[in-house]
C-alpha cells in the first residue's frame, strides 16, 4: 500500500515552482492563447472543444484524484482532524470548478492544446496535494485551533467568495450565446480588471496557509505566476478596446496594482 515519501513531496513541489517559473517568463511577454487572448478564434477554424466539456473534463481529476486518496486509504486516516478537513476545502473548490462552474459558462469553445496541458496539470496538482494531505502532512491534534489553520481558512473563504461572486459578474455580462467582450461592472471589478483572479490567488495563499505546506504554497505561487499576468493582459486589452474604460481601476490588486 501507498506510503509517505518526503523526497516526492519534495521533487513535485519543486518542479510545480519551476513551472510557475516557466510560465511567469511566457505569460510577462504574452498571455496563454485562450479566451480574450487567443490569436484565432477556434470557433471558426473547429478546432476547440465547447467551453462547458472543456472546463469539466480539464478541472475533474483536481476533485477526483484528492478525493479518491482521501477515501480509499487503507487504514483510513483518521487522526488528525486537520488532514481530512484541509483535503476537503481542496476538493470542495474543484467541486465547484468542476461540476457548477462549467454548466453555466458562456465563454468561448477552448483550444485543445491547453485542453491537454491543463488536464496533465490538474492531475499532477491534484496528486500533490491530496497525497500531501493524506499521507504526509503531521498536524497537533489542536491544529483547527491554531492561528495560521483559521487565519488561512478565512482567507481561503473570502477568496473563494470572491472567486465565485466574480465568475457571476462576467457571466451576466452575456446572454445565453453571445460571444463580445464588455466592460464589468460590480463587486470588486470596480476596483481591478482581475477580480476573479484576484479572489483566486487570494484562495490559494490562504489554503497555503492553512496548511502550512510546501505542496500547496508552490501551488499558491504557480497561480500567482499562471493569472497574475492574464490580469495584467485582460487590463490591458480593456484600456485599449474601450475608450471609456474607468481609469481609476487597476489590473490585479485593488489601488496597488
Ligand atoms: N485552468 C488553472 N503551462 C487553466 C487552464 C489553462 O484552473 O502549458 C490553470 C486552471 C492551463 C492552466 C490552468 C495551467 C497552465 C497551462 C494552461 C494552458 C497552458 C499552460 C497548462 C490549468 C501551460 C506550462 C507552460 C507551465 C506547461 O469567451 P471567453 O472564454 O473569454 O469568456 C470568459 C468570460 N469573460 C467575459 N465575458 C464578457 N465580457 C468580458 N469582458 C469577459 N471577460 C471574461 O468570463 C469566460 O467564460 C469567463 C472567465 O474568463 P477569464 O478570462 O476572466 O477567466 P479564465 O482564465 O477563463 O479562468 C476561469 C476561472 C477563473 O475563476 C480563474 O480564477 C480560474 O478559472 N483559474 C484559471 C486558470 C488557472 C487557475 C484558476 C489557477 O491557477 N488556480
Amino acid at each position: 500500500s501507498m506510503q509517505c515519501f518526503p523526497s516526492l513531496v519534495l521533487a513535485l513541489s519543486s518542479l510545480l515552482g519551476a513551472l510557475a517559473l516557466l510560465q511567469l517568463s511566457l505569460y510577462l511577454r504574452a498571455p496563454s492563447r485562450y479566451g480574450k487572448h487567443e490569436e484565432r478564434p477556434c470557433r471558426a477554424r473547429g478546432r476547440g472543444l465547447p467551453a462547458r466539456c472543456a472546463w469539466f473534463l480539464q478541472e475533474l481529476p483536481s476533485f477526483l484524484v484528492p478525493a479518491l486518496l482521501l477515501a480509499l486509504r487503507s487504514p483510513p486516516r483518521l487522526e488528525p482532524l486537520g488532514c481530512r478537513l484541509l483535503c476537503c476545502l481542496f476538493c470542495w473548490h474543484y467541486f465547484y470548478r468542476t461540476f457548477i462552474y462549467p454548466f453555466f459558462t458562456r465563454g468561448r469553445p477552448f483550444p485543445l492544446q491547453l485542453l491537454f496541458f491543463g488536464t496533465l496539470f490538474c492531475i499532477y496538482n491534484g496528486f500533490l496535494q491530496g497525497y500531501y494531505l493524506i499521507y504526509c502532512a503531521e498536524y497537533p491534534n489542536n491544529w483547527c485551533t491554531d492561528i495560521r489553520f483559521t487565519s488561512g481558512l478565512l482567507l481561503f473563504l473570502l477568496g473563494m467568495g470572491i472567486n465565485i461572486h466574480s465568475d457571476l459578474l462576467l457571466r451576466q455580462l452575456r446572454k445565453p450565446g453571445e460571444v463580445t467582450y464588455k466592460i464589468p461592472q460590480g463587486g470588486l471589478f470596480t476596483y481591478v480588471s482581475g477580480a476573479n483572479y484576484f479572489g483566486e490567488i487570494v484562495e490559494w495563499f490562504g489554503f497555503a496557509i492553512a496548511t502550512w505546506s510546501l505542496p500547496a504554497f508552490a501551488f499558491a505561487f504557480f497561480t500567482l505566476c499562471c493569472i497574475g499576468p492574464r490580469a495584467y493582459h485582460h487590463h490591458r486589452y480593456y484600456l485599449k478596446t474601450f475608450t471609456d474604460y474607468p481609469k481609476s481601476r487597476k489590473a490585479l490588486i485593488p489601488f496597488v496594482f
